[in-house]
């Protein structure tokens, strides 16, 4: 038979986690909640309540309680598995929803979306702030989703076998769409509602935001180093040559020393084939590994 899970990755969210782990054993085999380091009841009400947890020590942020659910998916062999939020965000009772896409129409991952269909109002700040970062990742991994910040998915056998995050705060969500692009896996989404009454959120969102965005533009830098790296290089070679030649032009012709010029000149240069041979190293690593897996 087939084993379910439905995964939770939670962090001191004893006020909800009960009524989470109930809901989603009516529609998987078996719970498990990654106990990320919480300081409050949030594991033992957990048990108590029928689910495996699997606890940190320390808190240790989303992205590795994800990996560790991830790897006690991989160790009981599972067939599905659902992550779903531990702080009621999401509704458990569209885990059918998710799970009927990916068995009726055969797709490894299947990503529940606030944005289509519109269903749920998500704060206008957070709106703006989920849609950069997720035209960045769409950019880096050329899938068209429209919420690379759901952290509701479900993921088939083949799925859950090949993807291994090492991200640990929540630009995982950006991490697991990379690997779902560079390996060739399958994915659909479907629209579910995200509820943000109460306390929704641990972090504060502007440099939540920030840090997400900016750890989703490291993921797509490796993907695309000429681009990110490659081009502002030669940009800063150009300009830097430009301004020795204004420096040498100066000095020889007028008898003036432009020291200014001079030492952007060499700043710029610098910095600008440090910026190319990253370029080329990331393209030759992203090379290699491509080739060996
Ligand atoms: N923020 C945060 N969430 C964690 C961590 N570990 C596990 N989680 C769980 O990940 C889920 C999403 O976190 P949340 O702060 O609500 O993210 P947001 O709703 O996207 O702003 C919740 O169920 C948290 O309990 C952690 O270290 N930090
Ligand atoms: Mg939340």
């Amino acid at each position: 038979m087939a084993l379910k899970l439905a995964c939770i990755p939670a962090y001191n969210e004893e006020k909800t986690i009960s009524e989470i782990v109930k809901k989603c054993l009516n529609y998987v085999d078996k719970v498990l909640v990654c106990d990320d380091g919480s300081t409050d009841n949030t594991a033992k009400l957990a048990k108590e309540n029928g689910a495996q947890v699997i606890s940190h020590k320390k808190n240790q942020g989303y992205g590795a309680a994800i990996a560790s659910l991830f790897e006690s998916a991989q160790n009981q062999n599972a067939d599905i598995m659902v992550t779903i939020d531990g702080d009621g965000q999401h509704d458990p009772d569209q885990i059918p929803v998710l799970m009927d896409i990916l068995t009726q129409h055969n797709v490894d991952v299947v990503i529940g979306s606030r944005f289509l269909d519109n269903q749920t109002s998500t704060p206008r700040y957070r709106k703006h702030g989920i849609k950069i970062i997720t035209s960045a990742a769409n950019y880096g991994t050329n899938l068209p989703v429209s919420d690379a910040q759901s952290g509701f998915r479900a993921y088939s056998k083949n799925a859950i076998m090949s993807i291994h995050p090492t991200e640990q705060g929540m630009a995982v969500s950006t991490e697991i769409l990379l690997k779902i692009s560079n390996k060739g896996l399958s994915l659909a989404e479907v629209p579910i509602t995200v509820s943000y009454e109460g306390n929704t959120s641990k972090q504060h969102p502007v440099p939540h935001g920030i840090a997400v965005l900016v750890n989703t533009l490291k993921y797509i830098s490796v993907k695309h180093p000429i681009l990110f790296y490659g081009f502002p290089g030669i940009a800063l070679v150009i300009i830097g040559s430009i301004l020795g030649y204004q420096f040498l032009d100066a000095y020889l012709n007028r008898d003036l020393v432009l020291l200014g010029s001079l030492m952007a000149s060499i700043v710029l240069f610098l910095a600008g084939t440090i910026l190319c041979m990253t370029s080329v190293i990331l393209f030759t690593m992203a090379t290699l590994i491509r080739e060996r897996y």
